[in-house]
Formats: C-alpha cells, sequence, structure tokens
C-alpha cells in the first residue's frame, strides 16, 4: 500500500535531510516535488493545492526555518497536516441510539458493499459482542443475496431472508421490522450497485434511507479508482446524509488517492478501510497512522505503543522518586534499567522493526546488546552490598565477581567505571532540572528519538 507516493515523498525530503540551515527555495522545491508526488497518486487537484499551501504557511514561518532541526520540523508539519487532510483521528461507528442500530450501505458497483456489510456484520459480533442482523435489498441480481446470506451462516449472524417479489423498500422495511421483533442490536442493509451514478439508483437509496431512518449510511469506494471513486463520492453524498465512508481493496496495488481524497471532497471520516478479501480484512481507520506509512515513518507508533507497554513503568516511576529525594542510584536500579530494555526485545530487536534501518548500523546495535547482558551478569555477581555501595569493589571482589560473571577483571572496572560517571551525570541532572527526562542506564541505548528522527527522514 502507498509504496510509490510513499517512494516520492521518501526522495522529495532527500534534499532536506540533515541539513541545518534551509532556505525558502529549497523549501519551495520540496513542497514542488510532494505535490507532485500526491498528483501522481491521483489525490484531488484541490486536497492537493490546500495541504501543500498549509504546510508551506507554517513552514515558511521564520522559526521554522532557523530552528535546530528544520529537517524534522517540517517533516512534523507535513505529518500533522496530512493527518488532518484524511480525517485527524478515528471516528468510530456511533450506535448508541434506540435498537436496532441500522446501517445502510450504499456505493458503486463492486466497490465491495456485500463484503464491508459480511465484515463490519463480523466485526460487530466479535469486537463489541452484538446481536447483528444481515439483509440486502439488492433484487436486481439473484446471486447477491446467496452471497450475502453465505456469509451470514459462515460468520454466525442472523440472517433476513427477502420476498425478491416485493420492491427494494418493502424488503428494506420489513427487514427492520423483522430486526426489532428478533431483538437485534444493529441491522446491516446492503444495497444493489451501479456502474456509474444513475439517477433511479440514487433515488431507490433516496427512499430506502428516508423509509428505515439509518443510524449510519455508509459509503463504500473502491481505492483502485482514483479520480472517479472521487467524484462519486461527491455526488452519493449530496444526495444521501452520509455518515462516514469505507474504503476498500487499500490490499491492492492502490496509488492512495481516493483514501487521501475523500474526507476533503465529502467532509465526511473514512471509518474502516478495507484490506483484503476476506471477512476479517477489515481496520479501523486512523489518519495519523497512515499518514506515518505514507511518509515513510512505518509502524514507529505502534512500535513505541508496545515497548511503553512492555517497560516496566512502575519501576522507572520508583527510581525517578528516588532519585528526586536526593537518593543515589545504585547498581540494582541500573540493572532494572538494563533489563528493562531486554524485555522490550532488545535493542537489536527494537531497531530492526524500524522501516529503513542502516543495515551497517545493526553491528553495532548488536554490540550494545552483549554489553547489556555482560553487565547484567557482572551486576548479578555482586551482593546487595556490593550493589549500594560499588566503591567498595576492589581486588579480591573483583576477581570474584569477574569469575562469578566469567568475564575478564576489566570488564568489571569498565562496568564501574561507566557507572560512577552516570552517577554523577544523574546527579547534575536531577539537581539542575529537577525532572529528569532520560532514565538513567538507558544512555546505553541508541537514542531513540534521534534515531526516529532520522528514520522519519529516510
Ligand atoms: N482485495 C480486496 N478485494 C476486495 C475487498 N473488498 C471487496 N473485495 C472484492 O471485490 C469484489 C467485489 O466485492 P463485493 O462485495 O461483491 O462488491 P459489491 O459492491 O457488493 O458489488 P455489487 O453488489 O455487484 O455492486 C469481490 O471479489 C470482493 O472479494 C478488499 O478490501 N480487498
Ligand atoms: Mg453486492
Amino acid at each position: 500500500m502507498f509504496d510509490t507516493i510513499r517512494d516520492r515523498i521518501s526522495q522529495a525530503f532527500g534534499g532536506l535531510r540533515g541539513k541545518k540551515v534551509i532556505s525558502e527555495s529549497v523549501l519551495e522545491n520540496t513542497l514542488r516535488q510532494v505535490r507532485r508526488a500526491l498528483l501522481e497518486a491521483d489525490v484531488a487537484l484541490p486536497v492537493a493545492k490546500e495541504f501543500i499551501s498549509l504546510v508551506k504557511a507554517r513552514a515558511s514561518q521564520a522559526d521554522v526555518l532557523t530552528s535546530l532541526t528544520p529537517d524534522q520540523t517540517i517533516l512534523t508539519i507535513v505529518h500533522e497536516e496530512l493527518t488532518n487532510v484524511i480525517g485527524r483521528s478515528n471516528v468510530p461507528l456511533d450506535l448508541k441510539g434506540p435498537k436496532p442500530s441500522i446501517i445502510l450501505i450504499a456505493g458503486l458497483q463492486g466497490s465491495g458493499k456485500t463484503t464491508t456489510a459480511a465484515k463490519l456484520a463480523k466485526l460487530l459480533a466479535t469486537q463489541d459482542q452484538k446481536k447483528v442482523m444481515l439483509a440486502s435489498v439488492d433484487v436486481y441480481r439473484p446471486a447477491a443475496i446467496d452471497q450475502l446470506r453465505t456469509h451470514a451462516e459462515l460468520i454466525g449472524v442472523d440472517f433476513f431472508e427477502p420476498n425478491l417479489r416485493k420492491h427494494p423498500v418493502v424488503i428494506a422495511k420489513s427487514a427492520v421490522k423483522k430486526a426489532v421483533k428478533n431483538v437485534s442490536d444493529v441491522i446491516i442493509l446492503d444495497t444493489a450497485g451501479r456502474l456509474h451514478v444513475d439517477s433511479a439508483m440514487m433515488n431507490e437509496l433516496k427512499r430506502i434511507a428516508r423509509a428505515v431512518k439509518p443510524t449510519e449510511t455508509l459509503f463504500v469506494i473502491d481505492a483502485m479508482i482514483g479520480q472517479d471513486a472521487v467524484n462519486s463520492a461527491a455526488e452519493f453524498n449530496s444526495a444521501l446524509d452520509l455518515t462516514g465512508v469505507v474504503v476498500t481493496k487499500l490490499d491492492s496495488d492502490t496509488r492512495g488517492g481516493a483514501l487521501l481524497s475523500v474526507r476533503h471532497v465529502t467532509g465526511k471520516p473514512v471509518k474502516f478501510i478495507g484490506v483484503g478479501e476476506h471477512v476479517d480484512a477489515i481496520e479501523h481507520f486512523h489518519p495519523d497512522r497512515i499518514a506515518s506509512r505514507i511518509l515513510g515513518m512505518g509502524d514507529i507508533l505502534s512500535i513505541i505503543e508496545s515497548a511503553q507497554q512492555k517497560a516496566d513503568q512502575q519501576k522507572a516511576k520508583k527510581l525517578e522518586q528516588k532519585l528526586r529525594k536526593g537518593r543515589r542510584m545504585d547498581l540494582s536500579d541500573y540493572r532494572d534499567q538494563m533489563m528493562m530494555t531486554q524485555d522490550m526485545g532488545g535493542i537489536a530487536n527494537i531497531a530492526k522493526l524500524l522501516p529503513g534501518m542502516p543495515t551497517n548500523a545493526m553491528p553495532h546495535l548488536n554490540n550494545a546488546e552483549s554489553e547489556v547482558r555482560r553487565e547484567i551478569a557482572i551486576i548479578n555477581s555482586m551482593t546487595p552490598h556490593e550493589r549500594r555501595f560499588p566503591s567498595i569493589i576492589r581486588g579480591s571482589r573483583r576477581v570474584r565477581i569477574s569469575t562469578g560473571a566469567g568475564v575478564a577483571s576489566r570488564d568489571v572496572n569498565q562496568l564501574l567505571r561507566k557507572f560512577d560517571k552516570l552517577q554523577r551525570m544523574t546527579k547534575k541532572m536531577t539537581r539542575k532540572k529537577g525532572k529528569m527526562k532520560n532514565m538513567p542506564g538507558m544512555n546505553q541505548m541508541p537514542d531513540m528519538e534521534d534515531l526516529m528522527s532520522k528514520l522519519r527522514m529516510r
């Protein structure tokens, strides 16, 4: 997904990377390339134009170009504005009203309506434990009903058997009546699609909507169609009171234009994306994550999230409190910090997850990791008293510890020297700032913030 646009944008930013001073003309040139990348990805022209002008206005401010890291500041602005264009934040379905909630699915032929209806049914039934009923008013294609029935059976949700001789509006009403009787939480109404927007289809949809008053009216759009899809989105939006959009087929080799434009064109949030033919292949849409993907920031956010979850927050807090009280960090605290790095999967493993990690950085990271392991072994060989007062470690104690840890005496010395330095540094830091930004011991890790910002520039 988005491979081409990502490559093009990354090329555009290549010229900024690491620059300490960025002139107006370099900025101009970069944004021109970004604009071209967006248009090549089939992003609607007004969307691309507005996006670029917003970025330009913010990036041209003097404090950005003269900031310490103008390249990163500009990329942050681009990320924020791109997120804004595609929707700011995730907007979930609003199913809080009286039951049953009615979800009407509309869209052009083959856009993925029936598949999406089934995917949503499964999502709501399994994740939200809703009692779901699937119904179709697509009387034009006999196979359409069978297709939805099969899905309902496979997922294990209720299915409304329509009377195909009746008009779609009548079927829709009966389906809702059945859902009420059935005490369903949600009924999902699948509709027929046409190749192009035509007034007969739109009238029928409008009549269905008027008859059943849907809680959610979702427009399903095929990401592969590009500009045409965006035009049809505008037409559906003016005919129906859309509450959201589902962009499908994002797993295919799409250029991404529909996804990037549809929010701007309709003013309606993309609520879900379809990422495959399978009934599980649906995701809640998170604009910030998609923006990160497009800007080649990969899944950094997810990585940070999981690292944060794994890090032992309590231990870190305890140490911070201890240091704030003016007490010294000892070697047990240091060991806790080191073990936390290991719990997070090790430095090299974390780094491996980062997209575009330079391969020549790996040996260095592996070294850092084996050093962490060595240091933990050394500290494990000490007595609690030695961990608290490392200055007593000399002569025979040092020999005992190094033998116990299976390392050379100088490794013990090296750790002690390093720890002494660290202790003095943290003392200074806590005294100066009253607040610790970087946890001691973590300085062994590559500076993650720096690393991330470098990776963002790739
Ligand atoms: N790769 C991929 N294929 C999808 C996705 N969603 C739907 N499809 C496929 O697209 C084709 C059309 O999907 P349907 O759900 O039948 O589309 P529809 O809008 O109901 O079509 P009509 O009822 O004929 O208007 C099927 O082959 C689906 O498997 C998706 O997210 N990814
Ligand atoms: Mg269908």
